[in-house]
């Protein structure tokens, strides 16, 4: 019966349900997007710094943030120029056990990431909290590339991937919001893929 066939075509070209409103599938192809030029940040260099409102302003070294007890995200991540990709593997280290060591004071709001060639994103605390963000230095397996932020970046999967810092260098709690580098731009303030929250006023 032709009304079938065309309802079982129809079902078999529906949209991936994991796939957030006007995004696609970018299956094996990983983008690389920038703003500044590719740092090389050797590990024995690197450092990662929770500061603003807590009680224990902290700098960790390189081997002192993987000695924490890893972490991993296993998931899909969007960027907000409409590509997604699923079944990404990230380890690394909750934000949680870096934020806890740190101890937030109770008007700590907000974190501006930071990473170490000065690129900024800002986030509710909320978006980092329980669960939701990761430092990570490995993906599916093997060390992050320096063109995806390695040796760490900072991964917030459940919003665009512009809050995902390359090259995180830190995170500093503040009682105000404070944009930084694509926010100042017009990006959206929170950037949920689920509400396409891409730019502000979105
Ligand atoms: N330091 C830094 N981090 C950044 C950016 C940037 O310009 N600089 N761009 C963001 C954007 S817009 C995206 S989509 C992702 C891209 O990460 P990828 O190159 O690993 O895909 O990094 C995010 N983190
Ligand atoms: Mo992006």
């Amino acid at each position: 019966m032709p009304i079938t066939r065309g309802f079982a075509r129809r079902d078999a070209a529906a949209r991936d349900p994991r796939l957030p409103p006007g995004q696609y599938d970018a299956g094996d192809w990983w983008p690389v997007l920038h703003a500044e030029a590719t740092p090389s940040l050797c590990t024995d260099k690197w450092t990662f710094t929770v500061d603003g409102l807590v009680t224990a302003p902290t700098t960790w070294s390189w081997e002192e943030i993987r000695a924490f007890p890893g972490s991993r995200y296993e998931g899909a991540i969007h960027c907000v120029t409409a590509w997604s990709k699923f079944g990404m593997r990230f380890d690394g280290v909750s934000v949680d056990t870096l934020l806890d060591a740190a101890g937030p004071l109770d008007d700590a709001a907000f974190v501006l990431a930071r990473s170490h060639t000065g690129y900024t994103t800002n986030l509710p605390i909320g978006d980092v909290t329980d669960g939701k963000a990761w430092v990570v230095w490995d993906v599916n397996g093997a060390p992050l590339e320096g063109i995806h932020g390695g040796p760490a970046r900072l991964l917030v999967p459940h919003l665009y991937f512009w809050k995902s810092a390359k090259w995180v260098s830190g995170l500093t709690l503040l009682a105000e919001d404070q944009p930084g580098f694509w926010e100042r731009s017009g990006y959206h303030d929170r950037g949920d893929p689920w509400l396409e929250q891409r730019y502000q006023g979105d």
